[in-house]
């Protein structure tokens, strides 16, 4: 294949990660973007974003903007800036901290209430992180489960801090937002092309908003 007919099957998606603060949001951003997990990485003013690119079935090439919504709350206002545009919105919370859980009703209504107006709906997916402490869970699987079945939306669980299923979380609901069904073959292979993608991907980038 050509460098051109490369370029003709890359596409950009907006992902925007929202949840409570702590939930762990920089912290999967990372993982899935640097394959790394730590305290490396500095809170700035501003709009925070990586980008990676990950390939799909068909030779698909599809770059990923991560956003990180930093210290904003459900009330901050620069959120709808975020929002704005995403063509998915991952809700995280913290399978320990059931105030986490219940808060994503609220997140989700900023989302809804952002594109009210667009025709174009974000695609969005209900994420609970922090599996590796499956001992302190708080919040029952069920209810992640009725939480997607009444909304209709995907779910995943995932540790950012063991990296347990984030690959394949962002990867699935890449394959959601384009409309393209995973087989289980077609995941583990780009799982493993994925990770060796991974040093040489990542990218991160600070865009400040002068307001
Ligand atoms: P936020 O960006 O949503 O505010 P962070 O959350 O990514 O800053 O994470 C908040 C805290 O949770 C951090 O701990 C981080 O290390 C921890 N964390 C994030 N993801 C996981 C996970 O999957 N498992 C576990 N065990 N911890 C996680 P500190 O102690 O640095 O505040
Ligand atoms: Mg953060």
């Amino acid at each position: 294949m050509s460098d051109s007919e490369d370029e003709i099957q890359d596409r950009q998606l907006k992902i925007v990660i929202l949840g409570d603060g702590a939930s762990g949001k920089t912290s999967l951003a990372m993982r899935f973007a640097q394959e790394a997990f730590g305290k490396q990485y500095k809170q700035t003013i501003g709009l925070d974003f990586f980008l990676k690119r990950i390939s799909l079935p068909g030779n698909l090439n599809v770059t990923l903007q991560v956003w990180d919504i930093g210290g904003q709350t459900i009330g901050g206002k620069m959120l709808d800036k975020y929002i704005y545009g995403a063509q998915g919105i991952l809700l995280v919370y913290d399978i320990t901290n059931y105030q986490s859980f219940e808060n994503i009703e609220d997140w989700y209504a900023v989302v809804k209430k952002v594109n009210d107006e667009s025709e174009q709906q974000p695609m969005v997916a209900l994420v609970g992180n922090k599996i590796d402490l499956e001992h302190m869970r708080t919040v029952k699987t069920e209810k992640h489960q009725r939480f997607c079945q009444e909304n209709n939306i995907s779910g995943h669980f995932v540790s950012a801090k063991t990296g347990d299923s984030v690959f394949l979380c962002f990867q699935r609901f890449a394959a959601d937002i384009i409309g393209i069904k995973l087989n289980k073959a077609e995941i583990e292979q780009s799982q493993v092309e994925g990770y060796s993608e991974l040093l040489a991907s990542y990218r991160p980038l600070h865009l400040f908003l002068w307001l």
